[in-house]
């Protein structure tokens, strides 16, 4: 029999059956390893060599697992897990194929240096990505025109956008659309209202919220535990909110081809592996200039590769 892992803690996994069916299941003894990899980066994927390495190694069951299980005696017990197709750590969800880049419009306070910062270290990854603007409700007119003009940009070069309120959530539809059939995540700094949103697309699913000052007065985050709620043909998650993301692994001669939009001017760089930085005659500074990259990416952009490279200077 098949299903797939939505919830776990600690030995305790429930499985999502091929009928729709909550089942408590445990693995097998020879499944119950810890992971020995090194979980320390957000987001950060199994490369293609070690992926094969530890499938080898056998895994421990997560969340998202899609699984053969079998019943034995008087429990059910999983037997084998089947090939990841992504492998997100932290939140540490196997299969996902959405990611929803919750950001807040205040409250906390928008921030691009963390929206690229997040589409960076995505990118490597082979998911689709929908960047939600939630709070938009405590916003005037005239900043919603600004998010406006700056979220088009992002739309343009590939990351398309949402704003919303996620206490109303008047736009529904749209986002259940969006999430059939997928396994998605919704991921976002605490507060800004992932569980809220959540909560709005599943009646019933009672996710605690919290008003943020209370939430960063106790020093924690309201939502601590990853499980995949089935909706509209598809499973999604509510993780933790975070306060930090690190570039980890990120080599710096990869960071230029995150920043997408480069791509589009880069060919006519006078060198070839130009860092867009110092070099002269670069088609991407040329490009900041005249308008046509946000000027916000590209600093950015600096700021990231002098993280990189100092980081990288350490060791
Ligand atoms: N006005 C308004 N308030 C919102 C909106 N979305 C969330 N909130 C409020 O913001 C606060 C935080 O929301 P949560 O859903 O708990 O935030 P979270 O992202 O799940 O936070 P963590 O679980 O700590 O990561 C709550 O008081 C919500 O009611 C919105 O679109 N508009
Ligand atoms: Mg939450
Ligand atoms: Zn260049």
């Amino acid at each position: 029999m098949t299903g797939q892992i939505i919830k776990q803690i600690s030995n305790q996994y429930t499985i999502l059956t091929e009928d729709q069916k909550r089942i408590d299941a445990i693995a097998r003894g020879k499944l119950r390893h810890m992971e020995v990899d090194g979980k320390s980066s957000f987001y950060q994927s199994i490369s293609s060599k070690t992926k094969k390495e530890t499938q080898h190694q056998q895994l421990s069951p997560k969340v998202g697992d899609i699984v053969t299980y079998s019943f034995v005696s008087d429990h059910y017990l999983i037997e084998d897990i089947h090939p990841r197709k992504t492998d997100l750590y932290r939140p540490d969800i196997a299969n996902v194929d959405q990611l929803f880049l919750v950001f807040s419009a205040i409250e906390p306070e928008f921030s691009y240096v963390l929206l690229d910062k997040f589409l960076t270290v995505l990118h490597t990854y082979d998911l689709e990505i929908q960047i939600v603007l939630t709070k938009t409700d405590l916003i005037d007119q005239k900043m919603k025109d600004v998010f406006k003009k700056q979220l088009d940009y992002y739309q343009k070069i590939g990351y398309p956008y949402l704003t919303l309120n996620a206490k109303t959530l008047e736009d529904k539809d749209k986002l259940l659309t969006l999430l059939k059939d997928h396994v998605s995540v919704i991921s976002g700094q605490t507060g800004v209202g992932k569980s809220t949103l959540l909560n709005g697309l599943i009646p019933d699913l009672n996710l605690a919220t919290q008003e943020i000052s209370k939430a960063l007065g106790r020093g924690k985050h309201t939502t601590r535990h990853t499980e995949l709620y089935p909706l509209n043909g598809g499973l999604i998650a509510d993780t933790p909110g975070f306060s930090k993301l690190s570039f980890d692994q990120l080599p710096l001669e990869t960071l230029p081809f995150c920043f997408k939009e480069f791509s589009f001017y880069s060919d006519n760089c006078k060198f070839q592996s130009c860092s867009h930085i110092h070099e002269p005659q670069c088609a991407v500074k040329k490009a900041v200039e005249n308008g046509q990259i946000l000027t916000t990416r590209y600093e950015n952009y600096v700021s990231f590769y002098e993280e990189i490279k100092t980081t990288k200077k350490k060791y």
